[in-house]
């Protein structure tokens, strides 16, 4: 009798311990961080959200590009947007795309803050969000709670990589102008933290003066005219971005200096213009940052669906373009 009871408290301890191992089991299989993000349905085919931040510059065109042939070969419907350079429109198209109950958004937010709202709201609607190339404000939105994933380069380490460059071609010695990208957005942020923290180490670099050019050729050139007239002593160019800094060269020559030789410059993104102006001799490097995210994103999109567990950061793989291979991936470049 003894035995029969004791065998059944066992039994029952068991029991619970199983049904305690299969609780973890299912929270694991749908993804421990993916708790309380809005679940997506497993589908033939989708009809996704892609809310673009702009469209002036060939890194966005190669982008939509690429986001548009990968949704097409998938037979996806996408609702397409462009904020054209105002995030308070772009938290306006993530609105319409709820109100369209799109399956999922992908967002490429322009700035940090706003834009975690939409990303916010669209969890409250049961949308789920996938961030592309640039990031929300971590403290209002999270990923794995909010929003399911960012895939994108890493910033800091393109700052990095541009200041290696530029340390070694100046002998680490130069006197800088940086021109930012657009203010509150996570690429400008972090190009420039991954820039200053590693030239704070050499004595000889020298930053003059930094302001924002907003991503764009002909803002980067007026912003470069202004600098140029208060620092005619400026030996090197830091821009965020590739067309900021074909808009520096250009502000450069009109001033009479000779971009290459009085003034190095090194840029990031590795579009086809930057690599000509390398080949030229007046662009001295660029990192690339690749806007390729077609394939990943979707395959990120139906990983989702099928309860795989996305990481927080997917992070795309960045070459590098100087005088040594220009002429060689001049071709492919975008
Ligand atoms: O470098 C720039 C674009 O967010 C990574 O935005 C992107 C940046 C890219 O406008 O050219």
């Amino acid at each position: 009798m003894m035995k029969r009871r004791s065998c059944i408290a066992l039994l029952s301890v068991l029991a619970c311990a199983a049904m305690i191992l299969s609780a973890c089991g299912q929270s694991s299989a749908g993804g421990s961080s993916n708790v309380g993000l809005p679940k997506l349905a497993k589908k033939d085919k989708y009809k996704v959200g892609f809310a673009q931040t702009e469209s002036n510059n060939p890194w966005r065109l190669a982008q939509t590009d690429s986001m548009k042939a990968e949704a097409a070969k998938r037979g996806y419907e996408l609702v397409y947007t462009d904020a054209a350079g105002s995030a308070a429109k772009q938290v306006a198209d993530v609105d319409s795309m709820i109100a369209q109950k799109v399956d999922l958004i992908f967002l490429a937010p322009r700035e940090e803050k706003p834009l975690a709202q939409a990303v916010l709201k669209a969890k409250a609607a049961g949308i789920p969000v996938i961030l592309l190339d640039r990031n929300v404000d971590q403290d209002i939105a999270k990923p794995g709670v909010d929003y399911v994933g960012f895939i994108g380069s890493d910033f800091v380490e393109e700052g990095k990589r541009a200041a290696e460059w530029l340390i070694k071609a100046t002998g680490g010695k130069a006197k800088i102008i940086e021109l930012e990208g657009t203010v509150g957005s996570s690429p400008a942020n972090d190009r420039k933290k991954g820039f200053h923290d590693r030239i704070k180490s050499e004595a000889g670099m020298q930053i003059l003066d930094s302001q924002t050019g907003d991503f764009a050729r002909d803002k980067g050139r007026q912003v470069m005219e202004t600098l140029l007239q208060a620092h005619p002593d400026v030996t090197a160019v830091y821009a965020h971005n590739d067309e900021m800094a074909i808009g520096a060269i250009s502000a450069l020559e009109a001033a009479g200096k000779v971009p290459g030789k009085d003034v190095i410059i090194v840029s990031i993104d590795g579009e086809k213009d930057a690599l000509q102006a390398i080949i030229d001799g007046k662009l001295g490097a660029t990192v690339e940052c690749n806007p390729r995210f077609g394939p990943t994103a979707f395959d990120t999109l139906e990983a989702y669906a099928n309860g795989e567990t996305i990481p927080a950061k997917i992070i795309n793989p960045d070459n590098f373009y100087d005088i040594s291979n220009a002429a060689a991936e001049i071709d492919t470049a975008f």
